[in-house]
């Protein structure tokens, strides 16, 4: 069977991500799920000051930037104000996890009915690829710690996912897109984070595991592999919690 893949309407521009960077086939991946729930008229993206923030160009949706790590709280007050639209964050692992953290367990902790999507490659991707503290591994070679990250002068990453899930709210799930299976299983995590907002249900945390291949001076392809085998590893890629009983199959 021959199956053409055709673009989703709602992508205009071609974007500036690097070759092999995951920003992109989540941006697909969102346009994707929006088009076929039939919500991107009511999409409103919410993206961070970071690589991410091509999004805002290169998709014809209503959408604003927000302050680095603060877009929990933008995206709290649009989805206040404006309940019937479907409000999502598209932000980097720094500004969820390290800069915004605050804001990110506000948002969990208020339940806020948001789609949450953290892409998370493991660095400060837009600023030329320091070390996140939250994600960077032990050992990890980064602008902020040529040798590699130590744990006596640096600290420890951590699964922010795992622990913000310990709180009251609807969804928190992990993907990645290092295999066609992978990227799929991603597309219904983000799906079901939009589709708990049509329901009315609480605040969906999606993280995504994705390659940043310039900062991590690797091909796309070793990135990739570098994703499987290595942060995966580190980073289960597992449905957290959900009130309404997705599995983790
Ligand atoms: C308050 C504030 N702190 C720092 C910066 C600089 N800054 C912009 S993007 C960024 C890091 C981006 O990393 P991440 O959120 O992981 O996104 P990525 O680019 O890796 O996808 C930083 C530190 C800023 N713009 N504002
Ligand atoms: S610097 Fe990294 S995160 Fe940013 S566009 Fe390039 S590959 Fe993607
Ligand atoms: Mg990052």
């Amino acid at each position: 069977m021959i199956q053409t893949l055709r673009k989703p309407d709602r992508i205009v521009q071609p974007c500036g991500f690097c070759g092999g960077c995951g920003h992109g086939v989540i941006q697909r991946l969102i346009a994707e799920c929006l088009e076929e729930l039939g919500i991107s008229d009511r999409a409103i993206n919410c993206v961070d000051i970071a690589c991410c923030f091509w999004t805002l160009d290169g998709m014809d949706l209503d959408g604003i930037a927000g302050p680095h790590g603060r877009l929990p709280a933008v995206a709290t007050g649009i989805k206040k104000t404006r309940p019937d639209d479907i409000v999502y964050i598209h932000a980097g692992d720094g500004a969820s996890y390290t800069i915004g953290i605050a804001e990110t367990v506000h948002i969990c902790l208020r339940d806020v009915p948001v789609t949450m999507i953290v892409v998370n490659n493991g660095v400060f991707g837009m600023t030329g690829g320091q070390m996140s503290l939250g994600t960077t591994l032990l050992g990890q070679a980064t602008t902020s710690t040529p040798r590699g990250r130590n744990e006596s002068s640096n600290g420890s990453p951590g699964d922010f996912l795992q622990a913000l899930s310990q709180f009251d709210f609807e969804f928190a799930a992990r993907g990645a897109l290092y295999s066609v299976k992978e990227i799929n299983r991603t597309k219904q995590l983000i799906k079901k984070g939009f589709q708990n907002q049509m329901e009315k249900k609480g605040f969906s945390l999606i993280e995504v595991l994705s390659a940043c291949p310039t900062n991590w001076h690797l091909s796309p392809v070793a990135a990739n592999k570098r994703v499987e085998e290595v942060v995966a590893a580190q980073f289960p890629l597992r449905v957290y919690k959900d009130r309404g009983g997705m599995s983790d199959g």
